[in-house]
């Protein structure tokens, strides 16, 4: 069994997709262990991205992720983190492959509707960063 860290971010919960989303983790086998919504404060936002400090797009990212609210979520399932980013699709929506979640609705490679881990140390970074293990279903 693998955890990864899913978001809903600010354009996807504006836009109503909050519910699209949950049921296409629901219908794909990731069940959903964990979830609340919360606005970040900028900080906030650049202590999630961390990583990407040095990156020319990281103002702009931060300020996006900090305008609105987000849906967090903790997922769970063989091989989670690899099949959630196959049900987001790639980065740049243009790219995404046909039936993802990003070629369906994203309209901006910063605006992309979804967020997922990457690898498991990331995994087990980002849902420390929004989750205790009290919030975490068993
Ligand atoms: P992913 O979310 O697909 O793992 P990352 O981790 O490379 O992508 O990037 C984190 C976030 O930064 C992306 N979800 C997107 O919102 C934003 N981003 C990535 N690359 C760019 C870019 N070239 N220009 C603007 N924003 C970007």
């Amino acid at each position: 069994m693998e955890r990864t860290l899913s978001i809903v971010k600010p354009d996807g919960v504006s836009r109503g997709l909050i519910g699209e989303v949950v049921k296409r983790l629901e219908d794909n086998d990731l069940r959903i262990v964990a979830l609340k919504m919360i606005h970040m404060t900028r900080p906030q936002a650049e202590g999630f991205y961390a990583v990407h400090r040095q990156r020319p797009f990281f103002a702009s990212l931060t300020d996006f992720m900090s305008s609105g609210p987000c849906v967090v979520m903790v997922l769970e399932g063989e091989g989670a983190i690899a099949r959630y980013r196959g049900l987001m699709g790639a980065t740049n929506f243009k790219d995404a492959a046909p039936g993802t979640i990003r070629a369906d609705f994203a309209t901006d490679i910063e605006k992309n509707v979804v967020h997922g881990s990457d690898a498991p140390e990331t995994a087990a970074f980002e849902i420390g960063y929004f989750f205790n293990r009290f919030e975490i279903v068993a």
